[in-house]
């Protein structure tokens, strides 16, 4: 029997969704560029359903039904290039390349454009969940021709996570679309890992509890509106003690995170956009300050802190989870309101409710949070910003004065909270009536003549300040 899919690239995320295709009923044909992660994968896993081995491309390529589905799971970059010119040429017209990596969305779109001009499609889909959400069910954001997705759409939504019986996968729109979800999706999880570390350090640092009575705080958390995989896995890390040493395990960790590049690919794309995402940037820059290994010990010995001494309420564990949330929401509306200016800039006609929806389960921002957002995107009238639905309005607006106190006492006390504070002046600065913005304008006409809009008159003007500081109107 003709393989109903192909699988190229056999490293743990292709073995896991080949697995994954095989145990729901598919006869997955593959490969492997060296043919030892094809053996290994037949040898352990071959009886979990029905795969074909094949050792060419043109095995491969041999082995499927037509019109054919190539699914490649190879590292992103040069070696996806590498692959599809080697497939281009043994395949035929309405086959179907996919590409399941953490391919970034420009390249996705350069490879869709040069396939269809072949009579191919080419999908790029994000996947979200690691190796484990790779093989049990995933939350999969496939983009590529709507056409595509009548034939693939089946498969994709058979193996993904389902929540409420519904498939964590549907098509979100042509070309990079997939990608580029999947790519905001890692920087809203960049985030919320950072907002979680500011919480611990404000407990940590600020009001002295150890991770073992952490884990206890956040394992309860992890039962309110907060609760999500990563509060969950949060209690699990901070309640680990380190065998060796018998110290909670966070503190034999060195303090210095890492970075695969999705993050800073979504705060690249902002830039482009215009779209403050400062909850995602500073997430971003703070791993990479916590990296200044050459630095920090400097900075530890010269740089004044004149920290003020603070009594902490005795409201400050709650005002923490309050801050928590708060600059949470800020971060999803960031998130998506950055999906709306892309879906404008490359016509995708994005839809929120349903991007909400399908990371409700599988990825690694799940979250009960994602099911209200769900709902607010899918009434008769989708809000500008997140923010702007009444359950988040009155969510954030309760969650303010603690909010509040708690930016304040990190400021105070030292330690810094960048999401935490950035996210508290991006919601004032887009309720404020009046910004410093008129200001800037007034600089940049000044130095460069850039010119300004007036408050009370159409059109755009240009001060003559270097000369008699009259007002002239631009054509
Ligand atoms: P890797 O990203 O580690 O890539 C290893 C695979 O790429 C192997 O099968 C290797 O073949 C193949 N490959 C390379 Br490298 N260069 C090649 C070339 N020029 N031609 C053909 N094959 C080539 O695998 P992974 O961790 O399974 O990830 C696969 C994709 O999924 C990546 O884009 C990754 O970013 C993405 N992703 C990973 C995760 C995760 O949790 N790991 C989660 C979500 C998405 P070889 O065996 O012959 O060397």
């Amino acid at each position: 029997m003709a393989a109903q899919i192909g699988v190229t690239g056999l490293a743990v995320m292709g073995a896991n969704l080949a697995r994954n295709l095989a145990r729901n009923g598919y006869t997955v044909a593959v490969h492997n560029r060296s043919r030892a992660r094809t053996d290994a994968l037949i040898a352990e896993h071959g009886g979990e359903g029905d795969f074909v081995a094949t050792e060419t491309m043109q095995e491969l390529v041999d082995a499927l039904e037509k019109p054919r589905r190539v699914l490649i799971m190879v590292k992103a970059g040069k070696p996806v290039d590498d692959v599809i010119a080697e497939l281009v040429p043994l395949l035929d017209k309405d086959d179907i390349i996919i590409d399941g990596g953490n391919s970034h969305f420009t390249d996705t779109r350069r490879r869709e454009a040069a396939l269809a001009a072949n009579g191919l499609h080419f999908v790029g889909v994000g996947v979200s969940g690691g190796e484990e959400g790779a093989l049990k069910g995933p939350s999969i954001m496939p983009g590529g021709s709507k056409k595509s997705y009548e034939s693939l759409g089946p498969m994709l939504e058979k193996i993904s996570a389902h929540v409420d019986g519904e498939p964590c996968c549907h098509w979100l729109g042509t070309d990079g679309a997939g990608h580029f979800v999947k790519m905001v999706h890692n920087g809203i999880e960049y985030a919320d890992m950072q907002v979680i570390g500011e919480a611990y350090d404000l407990l940590r640092s600020g009001a002295g509890i150890e991770p073992g009575e952490q884990s206890k705080i956040f394992a309860e958390w992890n039962k309110g509106e907060l609760s999500s995989f990563l509060i969950e896995i949060t209690a699990e890390v901070l309640g680990h003690v380190d065998a060796k040493t018998g110290k909670p395990f966070i503190d034999v960790v060195v303090d210095a995170a890492g970075m695969k590049g999705t993050g800073g690919w979504t705060v690249q794309a902002a830039l482009e956009l215009g779209s403050p995402v400062t909850g995602i940037g500073e997430s971003v820059f703070a791993r990479a300050l916590s990296s200044q290994s050459a630095q920090r010990p400097i900075a530890q010995q010269t740089l004044a802190g004149h920290e003020v001494k603070v009594d902490l309420p005795d409201t400050f564990v709650e005002d923490v989870r309050q801050a928590l949330y708060a600059s949470k929401l800020v971060s999803y509306a960031q998130g998506l309101d950055m999906l709306v200016s892309a879906s404008k800039e490359y016509g995708w006609d994005l839809d929120l409710g349903g991007i909400a929806s399908l990371w409700r389960g599988g990825c690694i921002i799940r979250a009960a949070l994602l099911r209200t957002i769900t709902e607010a995107y899918r009434g008769d009238n989708p809000p500008a910003n997140l923010l702007f639905a009444p359950e988040f309005t009155a969510a954030i607006g309760a969650a303010l004065p603690a909010w509040r106190r708690v930016v304040a006492t990190a400021a105070q006390l030292g330690i810094p909270a960048p999401v935490f504070s950035s996210s508290l002046a991006y919601y004032d600065g887009l309720r404020r009536e009046r910004l410093p913005a008129a200001l800037t304008q007034g600089l940049r006409d000044l130095f460069g003549a850039h010119t300004y809009k007036r408050v009370d008159a159409e059109g755009v003007f240009h001060t003559l300040w270097s000369g008699d500081k009259t007002e002239v109107k631009q054509d």
